[in-house]
This record gives structure tokens, C-alpha cells and sequence, in this order.
């Protein structure tokens, strides 16, 4: 009899008790609240909430516990699935009133409980820390058992969090090199004289020449020993020639006199091949006597200019405008006919860019 009466009265002492100063370190484990004689585990709305479903090994997060209602009693761990029966990580209850760490797993902050029985508002925040080491891709569960009143608890409340690796910083990007420019600068392109199609000159320097004491980027070719050469005044033949330069002192002509032959040539050649747009301006004389004497400008295989019918005493100006693209030789060529009165002469070339002036 007083057997029976003793467990009764234990019974009701712990129907009316539990544990209200904190769950007994025998349910570290279990998180189970045995001490609740024939309360009723059941869903009564609990659950746990976090910013995320991930954590890096070390940090903090902030675990909620949501309900609809108040509750009094409280056990919360955090396990990792390789390990289930252990708590890990670190509860940080500063500040929090109506909690305690448990003495659990040889570390207490890996435990919360309770440590009263009085009624707690839900949605309460927990701090709780990772442990410093994880295996990323590893999972953790947030458990906890929360007893609503006596007879009433919800036990396996959970949250699954992954642990995953730490972002690394996005570092600065570099400053990016110096490249030189991807296409090389453009040349200059010399503004294109209005009428040219060729505007890009080659090799008309030296050309303008006034023959007074050199040939400049002109030279001699045609027949052995006919020769284009200075003279200044008339020419020693009368009647042909001119009777003094067209500019200056000095001019160039052909000696039509013994020894030269019939059908000798005589060539001012430019010594370099030229091309583009330019103005080929010329004095010559072409006072002979006879027919057959010429003078011609030829321009790479194109004749530019020629006069064959005599012109008497003086000087003439030629303005040829040559617009090319084919590297060419300019020449006068000056061609002796059957008699001796056939002087020609030159003078005062101008080569200018672009086309003649009007
Ligand atoms: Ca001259
Ligand atoms: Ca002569």
C-alpha cells in the first residue's frame, strides 16, 4: 500500500514539476523530456527558421524559433549527421533571460535549456556559432524539443543547414595593363587635290629645276654622246636655239650641230620612277628650221606633250598635269630630224602637287 502511495505521489510531483529549472543532463542525448510523466508528444506549430540554408565553418547565424504560442520548456543542439548523438558548435545566450547553457558533451554552450517554467513568447533568436572546422557539403541539424505546457511538447523540431565553403572575396582587378593600341595610328593622308585620283606622291622632289647648275633629280640618257647640256645666251648654230634661258641665265638644250645625226635622241629622264598628282610645268624653244626635229615629254609609255612644227625664236610654257599611280620615269626626249637648224631647249621646270593652276 504505502508502496503504491509512494509512485503515485511521485507521479503526481512530477505531473505538476517536471523540470523547471532546466532539462537533467540524462537527456543530452535524447533530447527527450522523460521526466514529463505521460505528457503527449505532438506538433504544436513549432519551428526553427534560419537567414539561410548554408554556413561556413566559424560563423554565427541566427536561429529562430517560430511558434503560435507560448512555451516553457526548451532543449537545443546542433548535431551533424557523421556524429548525431553529439551537440556541436557554441549558443551564445548573453543577454537572454528565462535560458541556460547544459552541461552536455563536455561543453555546455553546445546545449540551451531552460531554466524556469515560466511561459516564453515564440519566435525567439538563438546566436549560434559553427564550429571553426567543417567538411564542406556536410549537413547539420538544428534539433530542439519545446514543451509547450506539462502535458504537451513537440520534440524533433529541425532545420537542416549545409555547410558549405567560404566565399573568397572578389579581389580587386588589377589595373589592366597599358596595351598599346590595337590598330596602328593612321597615317596621315595628305588632303586630295580637287581633280586628282592619285594623290600619293613619290619621288617629285628635285624635279623642279631651273637649270642653272645642276641637274637636280634629272639625268642624261638617250643616244652615245647626245646629251641634253647647260648653255646660257644663244646657241652657237644661227638661227635655231633660243637666244637666252627662259628664266635665269642658264638653260638646257639639245646640239643638233655635227656630230649629231639624224634621228638622235637626246633624254632627260628623271632618275627615279615618281607617281600621284602633280603639275609638270615647262618652258621650252623649239626654233628649227626643218622638219623632223621634235620634242617630246613622255611619261612612263605615254607620250604628254609634243611639238614638232617649228615655233621660231622664244619660249613656251607647257603645263602638263599627270595623275598616276604607276611609278613612271618622266622624260623629254628630244629628237634630231634630217638638218642641222634644230636646237631645242628647256628650261625652268616646276613640278607641283595636285593639278596644274589655272
Ligand atoms: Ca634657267
Ligand atoms: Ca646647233
Amino acid at each position: 500500500m504505502s508502496f503504491i502511495l509512494l509512485t503515485v505521489l511521485i507521479a503526481v510531483f512530477h505531473n505538476t514539476q517536471g523540470y523547471p529549472t532546466g532539462p537533467p543532463t540524462a537527456a543530452c542525448v535524447s533530447m527527450n523530456p522523460a521526466g514529463h510523466i505521460g505528457a503527449i508528444s505532438t506538433s504544436v506549430g513549432f519551428a526553427l527558421t534560419t537567414p539561410s540554408t548554408t554556413f561556413t565553418a566559424g560563423s554565427t547565424i541566427q536561429v529562430t524559433l517560430s511558434g503560435l504560442g507560448s512555451f516553457r520548456g526548451l532543449f537545443l543542439q546542433v548535431r551533424e549527421s557523421s556524429s548525431p548523438n553529439v551537440g556541436v558548435g557554441s549558443w551564445d545566450l548573453t543577454g537572454k533571460d528565462g535560458y541556460k547553457h547544459i552541461d552536455c558533451f563536455g561543453d555546455r554552450t553546445t546545449t540551451v535549456g531552460h531554466n524556469s517554467n515560466q511561459d516564453k513568447p515564440p519566435n525567439e533568436v538563438f546566436s549560434w556559432t559553427a564550429p571553426s572546422e567543417c567538411t564542406p557539403g556536410s549537413t547539420f541539424t538544428i534539433r530542439a524539443t519545446v514543451v509547450q505546457q506539462f502535458a504537451i511538447y513537440q520534440e524533433n523540431v529541425r532545420r537542416v543547414l549545409t555547410c558549405v565553403e567560404p566565399v573568397e572575396p572578389t579581389p580587386p582587378a588589377p589595373p589592366l595593363p597599358t596595351l598599346p593600341p590595337t590598330t596602328p595610328p593612321l597615317p596621315v593622308i595628305p588632303t586630295q587635290p580637287d581633280g586628282c585620283r592619285f594623290f600619293q606622291l613619290t619621288n617629285i622632289e628635285g624635279l623642279t629645276n631651273d637649270f642653272e647648275s645642276s641637274f637636280g633629280s634629272w639625268k642624261n640618257s638617250g643616244s652615245p654622246g647626245r646629251i641634253w647640256q647647260f648653255n646660257s645666251g644663244s646657241t652657237p648654230s644661227f638661227g635655231t636655239g633660243p637666244s637666252s634661258a627662259a628664266q635665269g641665265e642658264f638653260y638646257l638644250y639639245f646640239e643638233t650641230s655635227s656630230p649629231s645625226q639624224p634621228e638622235d635622241t637626246a633624254i632627260l629622264s628623271t632618275i627615279n620612277d615618281v607617281r600621284g598628282c602633280f603639275c609638270l610645268r615647262f618652258s621650252y624653244s623649239f626654233n628649227v628650221r626643218d622638219s623632223g626635229h621634235s620634242l617630246r615629254v613622255i611619261v612612263g609609255s605615254r607620250e604628254v606633250f609634243s611639238v614638232s612644227t617649228p615655233r621660231g625664236d622664244g619660249w613656251f610654257t607647257e603645263s602638263i598635269e599627270i595623275d598616276t599611280d604607276v611609278l613612271s620615269k618622266i622624260q623629254f626626249v628630244a629628237e634630231r630630224g634630217q638638218e642641222w637648224q634644230g636646237d631645242t631647249a628647256i628650261d625652268n621646270v616646276i613640278v607641283t602637287e595636285g593639278t596644274c593652276p589655272e
